[in-house]
């Protein structure tokens, strides 16, 4: 039944075979010419792993396709052509409608979003600039705020209900702080690096400290180097966007304004240029205190820390520069949860002794997902819920709920020896980065906890 046809049109199959090859070779060629002239070699390095499977994947249609091509040619047969054609066609409408509508100029592409601002995608310019500038980038050796890095208390409260001026400045109405918006290049875990945008240089950026009352005079620059404008948003401010509204300030330009403290509490602050999530998923955020009026009452140690979600274009662990991915962000799934900025940033930096009061500003960047705060062997001798000053306070708390752009603050006693493990108690996420270590040095008391604390018995308890 097959159905003959001239030999000659037979023989433009064995032609179209050899152009088939010849597109695929300057295909591959033109591609990789196009991306290092667009990107430079830092986005041809970068896209290594992907070029070799794309290669890959389209060399192998390509010698299929030439190989079907060459057998309809040797056996002339029409329906053995129409069924690669109807193959070729019904695979096409399967890739095509899996992927949905196409973005074509933004990274990554697919994504469709409806916020009030600009969506999470990169447009595709922005992406091929940053390889282009990848040299102008400041390489920060560690993005971890020091959790030591808390101001000292302005007033405190202390025995009997008196108020102690600790801070030598007799209530200024105003203070100034600095922000700088910066955009750099750290590593995430050893290995691992991420181009972060920071308020300082580090994330979370600095804890601020005032009263209830003060007028914060806010300058926030943004280097020049940076690819990107900023703002922040403090929430200890009332006003439109925090501030956000007056503070936006492009590459290498700075801006000042004023708020007035009406609330104490631990406020956080963060940049909320649109699109505000992808800011504060880069690392643009920090805590912001809001002393009452008498203060907070005395403790021995105060610490900072700062959970956060990175989310990577590479699966956890994969090494090298890692892009930002919009769609993980939009589905929830970060590659790294973090306390202060990278994996491990709170090692061996928290140190406290037996008998001390600490406590904790504990805040959480978001952009996902509530932290459930909990310390490995400690109970909370007291909570401030949600960081609110003023309210109730819960005492004796095993784990605090910290919700994304939220803070609580905790305190506790530390009555024992040894290594205490920070950790958001959804547990699957220390795997991903959220832990860190109180090591409290002192004596033993076997009355509060005895046994043989064997290495395994620490190990297994620890990380
Ligand atoms: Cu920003």
């Amino acid at each position: 039944m097959t159905k003959k046809i001239k030999p000659s049109h037979y023989e433009i199959l064995r032609k179209i075979s050899w152009v088939l090859v010849g597109i695929y070779v300057f295909g591959v060629i033109a591609v990789l010419l196009g991306i290092t002239v667009l990107g430079g070699m830092p986005l041809l390095a970068y896209l290594k792993t992907t070029l070799i499977q794309a290669i890959g994947i389209t060399m192998a249609a390509t010698a299929s396709l030439f190989f079907f091509l060459r057998l309809i040619w040797r056996l002339e047969a029409l329906p053995l052509g129409i069924s690669i054609l109807v193959f070729i066609l019904g695979s096409g409408m399967f890739v095509s409608a899996s992927v949905g509508q196409l973005y074509a100029f933004q990274y990554p592409m697919y994504v469709q979003s409806y916020g009030t601002g600009s969506g999470p995608g990169l447009p595709f310019k922005n992406v091929l600039s940053f390889f282009r500038h990848l040299e102008t980038f400041e390489v920060v050796k560690d993005i971890s705020e020091n959790p030591n890095n808390v101001p000292s208390p302005i007033n405190q409260l202390i025995a009997g209900g008196a108020i102690e001026p600790v801070t030598d400045d007799t209530l200024p109405t105003t203070r100034r702080i600095q922000l700088e918006a910066k955009e750099v290049l750290a590593e995430i875990a050893p290995g691992v690096t991420f181009n972060y945008w920071t308020f300082n240089g580090t994330v979370p950026g600095p804890l601020f400290r005032a009263q209830v009352g003060d007028i914060i005079e806010v300058t926030i620059s943004n280097h020049a180097s940076s690819l990107h404008h900023h703002n922040v948003d403090f929430h200890a401010a009332t006003g439109p966007g925090g501030g956000g509204a007056v503070s936006v300030v492009n590459p290498g330009e700075s801006k000042t304004f004023r708020f007035k403290t009406l609330n104490p509490g631990l406020f956080v602050y963060h940049c909320a240029v649109p699109n505000m999530a992808s800011h504060m998923a880069h690392g643009m955020y920090g805590l912001f205190l809001v002393e009452p009026k008498e203060g907070l009452p005395k403790v021995d140690k105060e610490f900072y820390v700062m959970q956060g979600e990175l989310y990577t274009a590479g699966t956890i662990g994969r090494k090298g520069l890692q892009i930002f991915d919009a769609k993980k962000m939009m589905d929830g799934q970060p590659e790294y949860i973090t306390f202060n900025g990278k994996t491990g940033g709170l090692d061996s930096n928290m140190k406290a002794f037996v008998g001390d009061k600490v406590r904790l500003y504990v805040g959480n960047g978001g952009v996902s997902h509530t932290s459930s705060f909990h310390i490995v062997g400690e109970i909370f001798d007291t909570v401030y819920p949600e960081a609110s000053i003023g309210g109730a306070r819960f005492h004796n708390v095993q784990t605090t709920n910290i919700p994304a752009g939220g803070a609580a603050i905790v305190e506790l006693t530390v009555d024992y020896p040894g290594k205490y493990i920070l950790v958001d108690h959804a547990l699957m996420r220390t795997d991903k980065g959220a832990w860190g270590v109180l090591e409290v040095v002192g004596s033993t008391d076997p009355e509060i906890m005895d046994g043989n604390f064997t290495e395994h018995a620490r190990s297994s308890h620890g990380h």
